[in-house]
């Protein structure tokens, strides 16, 4: 093999790949660790890096069980259909009145599943229920398959990055979102974050019709 040909070979091989990963820590109110990452997003946006082919993703499912969402934070992304089947023994009525694309699945039964929901604009989703006050639920509408739910043990991991710089997000319902560079090299980069959870646990909000909740019997069972 001729050099000169080794060296255009070289030239037109893959991009630099590494990863990124290391542990989120959740302070408290009084600056202590909580002791759970669980609702913790990681995501992470190219900015002088190649961009990855975005593809739909697999239909989302958010199950309601337990009178709650679960998971409570998802992500998808754009064009990509979310439903939530309904595993109580009790009706559900999920909507999101919220900026983004606002929906309403209406009632629907036991052991059914709702309508699909399609989400075409990227952003945060407030999902909520209109039977019951608290419950609620985050999915994150995003242009990058660079996202994690960290699941309240690890920390987060990505791997197989193109080399470059990146912005990384990350939000939970109690910290809001708090942004930092990343520059993605050849190997594996090694970071710790920590975000403070000021926020309250539960945010009030209206009903679908802009109203508030009539009062539940069993409002504090949740
Ligand atoms: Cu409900």
């Amino acid at each position: 093999m001729r050099p000169t040909f080794l060296f255009v070979a070289t030239l037109a091989g893959p991009l630099l790949a590494g990863g990124l990963s290391g542990p989120v820590k959740l302070l408290d109110k009084e600056g202590k660790p909580r002791e759970t990452l669980k609702d913790v997003i990681a995501i992470l946006e190219p900015i002088n890096a190649p961009k990855p082919a975005l593809e739909k993703r697999p239909a989302l499912r958010i199950r309601t069980v337990g009178k709650r969402f679960s998971p409570r934070v998802a992500w998808t992304t754009p064009g990509s259909l979310v439903s939530f089947p309904n595993q109580d023994s009790i009706i559900h009525n999920v909507f999101s009145v919220c900026c983004l694309d606002p929906f309403d699945t209406g009632q629907y039964e036991p052991g059914g599943d709702s309508p699909k929901v399609k989400f075409s604009r990227t952003g945060l989703v407030k999902l909520y229920c209109n039977v019951h006050h608290k419950m609620n639920a985050f999915l994150w509408v995003i242009e990058t398959p660079y996202a994690q739910v960290l699941d309240g043990k690890s920390g987060l991991a990505f791997e197989e990055l193109p080399a470059g710089t990146y912005r990384l997000k990350l939000w939970h319902p109690e910290t809001g979102e708090k942004t930092f560079p990343v520059t993605i090299g050849s190997g594996s980069v090694h970071g710790e974050w920590t975000l403070s959870a000021n926020l309250p646990a539960f945010e009030p909000h209206k009903n679908k019709f802009g109203k508030d909740y009539p009062p539940a019997k069993d409002e504090g069972s949740y």
